[in-house]
């Protein structure tokens, strides 16, 4: 009986072992691994984790999910030792005559202020990333998106242009060298300087669609009739993609949303360009949105 035991007892703690050993891997690949296989700008085959970061904001939002992730892997494992302990220790064979506690004052308080405690040192980082997003520092630029149904508007209303920006077709991105990605690439860019701040004006013209760029960290919903406000200052240069996160509608998966990030000389050849092109006429309402008679409230 007790050889019995004792190999039950080994054999749990050879179990929870490898269980530790399994999780730290698996947390190391995560926090190693994950930005090794984590796309610069777009996702990438076998990517863990979150997209490469481009912005201030995304540093920070990467450094709170990791933080996060430790502090979720040691509530677990702590949770899994306590389950395998009882299990051994408390089972019917083991412990026949169990005992009759029902209050335990001290381990009552531990169990409830502990938590508490935890909670708050996560909510603290939490809310000053949410600050940090939400107030807006001086913007050096500002660009107006609206979410149509299924394609976004821009409109930069400092240089008085604006134009559609619409997903690319497969025979489209063939035309390109190199190939552009499938469901990300379309056919007008956002340009925005590099190491500028952009402030992102947000609205939908006739759903609620979602404006968000996974590298800047930036995520905002494109609401009909109400003007919602982000920021982003892209720190490198590059494509990056987004893609609307509100489902909005047959074609929600094919409006996404290209933001290249260029030097300050690329932007001004690129805008004197545009200026040409998307020119809009300033005596109409700068957006559609103006005249398009508010929400769909269905
Ligand atoms: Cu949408």
């Amino acid at each position: 009986m007790l050889v019995l035991m004792r190999m039950i007892r080994s054999a749990a703690g050879a179990f929870t072992f490898a269980l530790v050993l399994a999780a730290a891997l698996v947390a190391a690949t995560l926090l190693a691994g994950g930005t090794a296989f984590a796309g610069m700008g777009q996702p990438s085959p076998w990517q863990m984790g979150l997209q490469q970061s481009a912005a201030p904001t995304m540093d920070d939002i990467i450094w709170f999910h990791n933080v996060v992730l430790w502090i979720i892997i040691a509530i677990t494992l702590f949770v899994l030792a306590l389950l395998l302990y009882i299990m051994v220790k408390f089972n019917a064979k083991a412990n026949p005559v169990p005992s009759k506690t029902t209050h335990n004052t001290l381990l009552e308080v531990a169990w409830t202020v502990i938590p508490v405690l935890i909670l708050v040192v996560i909510a603290i980082p939490s809310f000053r990333i949410l600050f940090y997003q939400l107030n807006i520092p001086p913007a050096d630029l500002t660009i107006k998106a609206t979410g149509n149904q299924w394609n976004w508007t821009y409109n930069y209303p400092d240089e008085k242009i604006e134009f559609t920006s619409i997903m690319l077709n497969d025979a489209d991105r063939a035309k390109q060298n190199p190939v552009p990605p499938r469901l990300l690439a379309v056919d007008n860019a956002i340009y925005v300087p590099v190491n500028k701040v952009v402030r992102v004006q947000v609205i939908g013209s006739d759903v609620i669609h979602a404006f968000a760029v996974p590298s800047f960290g930036i995520k905002i919903d494109a609401i009909p009739g109400r003007l919602n406000e982000t920021w982003f200052k892209a720190t490198r240069e590059g494509v990056y993609y987004g893609q609307c996160s509100e489902l909005c509608g047959k074609d929600h998966a094919f409006m996404p949303i290209e933001v290249r990030v260029v030097s300050d000389q690329a932007y001004a050849t690129w805008l004197a360009d545009a200026k040409k092109k998307f020119a809009t006429d300033t005596s109409a309402p700068a957006n559609a949105v103006a005249s398009a008679g508010g929400a769909k409230t269905e």
